[in-house]
């Protein structure tokens, strides 16, 4: 029998809220402990967001073997931040603007970005970050913390234009120590500017480990300066995930400013697969430790308990990613090799003299 809980989610929704308990709605079985919680999702909607999960999995495991063959570039793994990716951008509608980082191409791919782009984009392709224009989003942020100010200048300015949308933004447990943080949680603060800004506190930035990033207990709790909520959910806990960014978007849209979401996760992978080997900096057995509160098997176990999904739905969500993969990567090997001539090309729209000028120069060599 699962415990029950009372959580008041309305009580965290306030700026000077210094309660940074750790929300959760599923525990690592997949039973509900805290009822009053549960979101309102259809049962269609359960499903599709468990489906977005496995596509994410598997787009995971299909992404390692590719580049790994050579036929992607770079890559940083979100094996075991499906409910914090798929959960979150599930709440988001898709006239609110996402500012992703290197790891959140799952949500940008949700958010409307064809995967073939994404793929592009891996390779350092330019016309991997040529969105449709119907596409609210910014390529993936590489500058660790930086999308976080760029995040607070879009909630403005989508705030001055009177929108009811809002910015959505991703940084790591590292990403929370760097100035930029606390000055895009600051501005919007100040503000009262429609931001939701995610911490996805995977456990380990780089080889870094969360106890030395930072003295302070949560990560959360860096919300109280900005005056500003800020509030830890489980982010192996997809329903935890969505009810928690849903009050942040409904909390953003009503004009009472940003909210500061700390994701508890852990990645199974390596940082990047640039080289780095989680063996040599992360305890022995941890993997195994957190493979138990895996996000794909307590929601199995719930939908699966409600009738919802079934190993033959689960099959045919992982053929349909395959074959969704392998139309992605043959759709990027149509693209023509990057020239030098067109990266510069399409840097600004007017370019300047000196771009001009090498334009030139490089278009000469290309051309002998
Ligand atoms: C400003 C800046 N400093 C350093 C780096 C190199 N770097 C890339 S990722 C990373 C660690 C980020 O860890 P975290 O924010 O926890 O995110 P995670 O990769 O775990 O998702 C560092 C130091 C960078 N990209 N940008």
């Amino acid at each position: 029998m699962a415990t029950k809980k009372k959580f008041n989610l309305d009580a965290l929704f306030t700026p000077n809220n210094t309660n940074f308990e750790m929300v959760q709605v599923l525990d690592a079985e997949g039973k509900v402990v805290n009822p009053d919680l549960v979101p309102d999702l259809s049962d269609d909607e359960l499903v599709e967001l468990m489906t977005d999960m496995v596509w994410s999995r598997i787009l995971h495991e299909r992404s390692t073997a590719l580049n790994r063959q050579g036929r992607l570039g770079f890559y940083a793994p979100t094996a075991g931040q499906e409910a914090s990716q798929l959960a979150s951008i599930k709440a988001i509608e898709k006239e609110d603007v996402l500012l992703p980082g290197y790891r959140d191409v799952p949500q940008l791919v949700k958010h409307g970005l064809p995967l073939s782009q994404a793929f592009l984009w891996s390779r350092g392709h330019v016309a991997g970050n040529m969105y449709p224009e119907s596409l609210k989003a910014l390529p993936p942020q590489i500058i660790i913390g930086a999308q976080y100010v760029q995040a607070a200048g879009v909630a403005l300015g989508l705030q001055k234009r009177g929108k009811k949308n809002v910015a959505v933004t991703y940084t790591g447990d590292g990403g929370s120590s760097q100035g930029d943080f606390y000055e895009g949680i600051n501005y919007a603060g100040a503000y009262k500017s429609p931001a939701i800004f995610f911490i996805q506190n995977n456990g380990w930035a780089i080889s870094t480990p969360r106890e030395l990033q930072t003295a302070a207990p949560t990560l959360a709790q860096k919300a109280v300066a900005a005056g500003i909520p800020g509030i830890q959910v489980d982010g192996m806990d997809p329903l935890a995930v969505y009810a928690v960014t849903k009050k942040a978007r409904e909390y953003a849209v009503a004009g009472n400013g940003p909210v500061l979401i700390e994701t508890i996760c852990f990645r199974y992978g390596p940082h990047t697969l640039s080289g780095d080997d989680p063996t040599r900096y992360q305890p022995e057995g941890i993997q195994d430790e957190w493979a138990k509160k895996d996000p794909l098997i307590r929601f199995r176990n719930y939908l699966t308990a409600k009738g919802l999904w079934s190993e033959e739905k689960e099959n045919e969500v992982i053929e349909a990613t395959k074959e969704e993969i392998k139309e992605a990567i043959k759709e990027a090997d149509k693209q023509p090799k990057q020239k030098v001539s067109f990266f510069l090309e399409t840097m600004f729209e007017e370019p300047t003299n000196v771009i001009k000028e090498q334009i030139e120069h490089f278009k000469a060599k290309e051309n002998k």
